[in-house]
């Protein structure tokens, strides 16, 4: 890891998508951090509905950062991901380039209702049971994630190797973390034989450089197609993988 200069705080779980994203872009970059887990939806101390947080994060989402040297809090995990990269001049990950960074950022803005939807639709179903998400929400949303896969095979993938072009960039990091986790590999919740450029895809992003760490909690949960973890399975999950970043981390 460089040195600890500018040391940033992470709120999040590591088995939040968002927060895997900008986690993975930060081990990557070999950049320090602390991770501060911060519970979603929860207005306990550490929730990310407590008042304490909201201060930070209006929205009461994670992930959120804050610099400690100077104060500045962001959230929203895309534009965490462009600030870094801008900030860092991280240019193999959000290329300066006009047109890439704009293609880049086209599929930044195209997720929220697209790839984002495998959460909604599919992983918080089984996972987050307690939202009790109704049934037609659930149907659009497997039906918007059905659909950009279809895009990012006929399109997206079709004529390179990655969304942006010929290098794995930030798109990739964002749109991975949502449509990997249905992958056999993880939760089992979607069946991509259909597509053999997004299955190609999802292959060359889990050889990708600290994919393993950063998705460890996910892995940790096993396939869910057919049974539910417990609320104490994703607690010692996010611990282990809290846990492992940090001594990936040396802290
Ligand atoms: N658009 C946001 C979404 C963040 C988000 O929905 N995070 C979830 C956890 S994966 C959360 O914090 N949920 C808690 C809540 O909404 O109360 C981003 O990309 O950062």
């Amino acid at each position: 890891m460089n040195d600890k200069e500018d040391n940033m705080i992470l709120y999040g779980v590591p088995i939040s998508q968002p927060v895997r994203a900008v986690i993975w872009t930060l081990l990557l970059k070999g950049q320090d951090f602390e991770l501060i887990m911060i519970n979603p939806g929860s207005k306990g101390d550490m929730g990310s509905r407590h008042p304490n947080y909201l201060r930070k994060s209006p929205s009461g989402t994670i992930p959120c950062i804050e610099e400690r040297r100077t104060g500045f809090v962001l959230s929203e995990a895309h534009a965490i991901l462009c600030y870094l990269c801008r900030k860092n001049s991280w240019h193999d990950l959000y290329p300066s380039e006009l047109r890439t960074r704009a293609k880049i950022d086209s599929y930044l803005h195209y997720h929220h209702r697209g790839a984002r939807d495998a959460s909604l639709g599919l992983f918080a179903p089984k996972v987050r049971k307690d939202l009790n998400i109704p049934e037609l929400i659930q149907t659009i949303s497997i039906s918007l994630v059905t659909r950009t896969i279809k895009v990012l095979e006929s399109a997206w993938l079709a004529e390179s190797p990655f969304l942006a072009g010929k290098e794995m960039t930030i798109a990739d990091i964002a749109a991975y973390v949502e449509i990997g986790q249905l992958h056999p590999r993880f939760t089992n919740l979607f069946d991509f034989n259909p597509y053999p450029n997004v299955c190609t895809w999802l292959d060359r992003m889990a050889n990708v450089e600290h994919h393993d760490n950063v998705h460890a909690s996910l892995l940790a949960l096993g396939q869910i197609d057919k049974k539910s973890p417990t609320i104490e399975d994703i607690k010692n999950a996010n611990k282990m993988g809290h846990a492992l970043i940090n001594k990936i981390l040396g802290r």
